[in-house]
């Protein structure tokens, strides 16, 4: 099964939506396999964000993600990385979609509420960042024989 690493970013804790989000993902049939709630340190900033170092908004983007808690999870589904960064939508919130959480949710690219993986290749990395492979369930949901044919 396919795997993503998606991260509710400070503003999102902030600002009352870590309920919300999650209900929307398990709503869809998509399976959480580990969550954290946590302030996430400079060096895991640095190495989750490694492609975006250099640029001119990275030391603002840091500041941003240090600034309080992330709920960061692992879940599972099948094309998970694809249907995960259409629930999210445009990384501009003022270009996202409605319907979409930054759609919905944000207003401004420097605040626009969850992080999700881009790639298959990327969920993994980002996956072994952030988490321990003690940390993640496999289960399965009572549900998946209604949702996978
Ligand atoms: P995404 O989060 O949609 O994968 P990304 O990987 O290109 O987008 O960038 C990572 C984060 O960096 C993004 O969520 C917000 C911030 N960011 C990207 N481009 C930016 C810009 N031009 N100005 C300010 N922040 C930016
Ligand atoms: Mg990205």
């Amino acid at each position: 099964m396919d795997r993503t690493f998606l991260m509710i970013k400070p503003d999102g804790v902030q600002r009352g939506l870590i309920g919300e989000i999650i209900s929307r993902f398990e709503k869809k049939g998509l399976k959480m396999t580990a969550a954290k709630f946590e302030r996430i340190p400079e060096s895991r900033v640095m190495e989750h964000y490694t492609e975006h170092v250099e640029k001119p908004f990275f030391p603002g983007l840091k500041s941003y993600i240090t600034s309080g808690p992330c709920f960061l999870m692992v879940w599972e589904g099948k094309d998970i990385v694809s249907i995960t960064r259409q629930m999210i939508g445009a990384t501009n919130p003022a270009e996202a979609a409605p319907g979409t959480i930054r759609g919905d949710f944000a207003l401004e690219i420097g605040m626009n509420v969850i992080h999700g993986s881009d790639s298959n290749e990327t969920a993994e990395r980002e996956i072994s960042i952030h988490f321990s492979p003690e940390e993640i369930s496999e289960y399965e949901r009572i549900d998946e024989k209604f949702l996978y044919e």
